[in-house]
């Protein structure tokens, strides 16, 4: 089984030289802070990231659309709590080659104005709704918090943002549910774990009703928020005057959402399933599913031998759809080759030596588990892609477990407290659900209030460590990134 000591102990040390040293992402060094490059092998892994979300938001009716960069002063100003959420955040153009421009023009921070602004042109009739967009694209903020690559970026090169069109409170309320359900899939797909939270009304998106945030747990224990979910309601929809005729005929302003990930998910991959020997990459977003390493033979003959079994493995699989290659270098040995693909995580390891040639079999090293077993080729090729489900399944239960034990519950603040200095993760305590309670709550650990679990099925009897009284719900607490 695979070691995890430096991966938790020395956590921020192993993401960094991974990332640079798997040729993922090279971050730091070009002279703008907060903005990386995504390299050959990087760029594939965030294209396979967003071909899930991609299928996931397509196959329940999501649109995608491109909307501009920039944004003219008076429409981002025109909502007025979105603007002071935003307005230390953002980067202004403020002129035209030697020209001072007329109207400043914003780097988006995100479309809420941008997509409001054209839904009301778009949009007259309930007939047409609900309406689901979204968008891939790069948003820019100026993040006064330390950056880190990919998980606190000044460009966030990967933001998917949805923006959501409907006749009623209610409609918009249901569609929250949907992004959750959407949202669950995709990180399930991922193998992330996640808990989901309504954060606190001090804490929600600029210019929404609510918010609710999918939370995850990294090796250092220390908590990201890898999604949110918002019920705009009519915010937008006033001030940029989206009115919809209703089924009565009577002109309603419309209701909206919004919801958006972005290159934390990428990043969330490589982190929650490493090791110390570097990553650990499911199936359905590797790069390269299998590498073929050829063991060259006694002779020349043999090893001529060995390389065209190998080809035609290859090319079987390719006929699969499965994303393969040969390891053809002569420059160096095959233990070296080893050692390269398992720290770039790919999942299935085919070793090819004259044994394997001569039996027609192939020796399988799987790289979450490191184990190896041999097989005749026709069976492997038959049970390829079931494998992958295995390997998807493992890392998938590997991260839940690990991430369920750093969740405890507790009642009193100060164990609360030495929770969080100790083993970190997230601490759960009752919760009168008070927002002076929740606040005095976050000061006394020194920690970030996530907010309260949907289902209220789990809440336990107990008091308000605060003010004593009767515990509604739970509030959720952590050290985050
Ligand atoms: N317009 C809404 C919905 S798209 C919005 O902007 N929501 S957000 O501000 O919460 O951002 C959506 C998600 O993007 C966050 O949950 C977080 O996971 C991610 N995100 C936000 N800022 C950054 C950043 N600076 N770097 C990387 N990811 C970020
Ligand atoms: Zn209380």
């Amino acid at each position: 089984m695979s070691q995890r000591v430096r991966w938790e102990q020395k956590f921020s040390e192993w993401f960094d030289e991974v990332i640079e040293k798997a040729e993922i992402y090279d971050y730091g060094r070009y002279p703008v802070k907060g903005m990386g490059v995504w390299m050959p092998y990087g760029f594939k892994l965030r294209e396979l990231v967003l071909n899930v979300i991609r299928k996931r938001l397509n196959e329940t009716g999501h649109e995608e659309i491109l909307l501009p960069l920039l944004i003219p002063e008076h429409l981002l100003r025109k909502e007025s709590e979105h603007i002071r959420g935003f307005e230390d955040q953002v980067y202004w153009i403020t002129h035209g080659g030697l020209e001072p421009l007329d109207v400043k023009l914003a780097l988006r921070p995100t479309s809420e104005t941008i997509i409001s602004f054209m839904e009301a042109l778009w949009i007259q009739s309930y007939k047409q709704l609900p309406k689901k967009y979204y968008q891939i694209a790069s948003i820019f903020r100026y993040e006064t918090k330390a950056t880190r690559p990919m998980i606190r970026l000044r460009e966030v090169t990967t933001f998917k943002e949805a923006h959501t069109v409907h006749d009623s409170f209610e409609d918009a309320e249901r569609q929250v549910e949907e992004a959750i359900e959407v949202y669950k899939r995709i990180f399930d797909d991922l193998g992330i774990p996640y808990v989901i939270s309504q954060r606190p009304i001090w804490d929600k998106f600029a210019g929404a009703l609510y918010t609710i945030a999918f939370d995850t747990i990294f090796p250092d224990g220390r908590v990201l928020q890898i999604g949110t979910v918002h019920h705009l309601g009519q915010t937008f929809a006033k001030v940029f005057e989206v009115r919809v005729q209703k089924r009565d005929e009577s002109i309603d302003y419309a209701w909206q959402t919004s919801y958006g990930i972005s290159d934390r998910a990428v990043a969330t991959v490589i982190a929650i399933h490493g090791d110390d020997r570097g990553l650990v990459l499911p199936p359905i977003v590797a790069p390269i599913q299998v590498i073929i390493i050829p063991i060259p033979g006694k002779t020349k003959e043999e090893t001529e031998k060995i390389f065209k079994y190998a080809k035609e493995i290859e090319a079987k699989l390719k006929e699969k759809g499965v994303r393969v290659k040969v390891d053809e270098r002569e420059e160096v040995t095959p233990g070296y080759k080893y050692y390269e693909w398992e720290y770039r995580g790919v999942p299935v390891r085919l070793e090819i030596g004259p044994r394997e040639a001569a039996n027609n079999t192939v020796t399988i090293a799987r790289r979450d588990l490191l184990k190896k077993e041999i097989m005749k080729l026709d069976e492997f090729l038959n049970k390829v892609f079931n494998l992958f489900r295995d390997i998807e399944e493992t890392l998938r239960k590997r991260a839940w477990e690990w991430f369920k034990n750093k969740i405890t519950y507790v009642e009193d603040l100060d164990e609360a407290k030495k929770i969080l200095e100790s083993k970190k993760g997230i601490v759960e305590v009752p919760w009168c659900g008070g927002n002076k309670c929740g606040l005095e709550m976050q000061d006394y650990v020194d920690a970030r209030a996530l907010g309260s679990p949907l289902d209220k099925e789990t809440i336990p009897k107990a008091k308000c460590p605060i003010c004593g009284k009767e515990a509604k719900t739970l509030m959720r607490l952590a050290r985050t990134y």
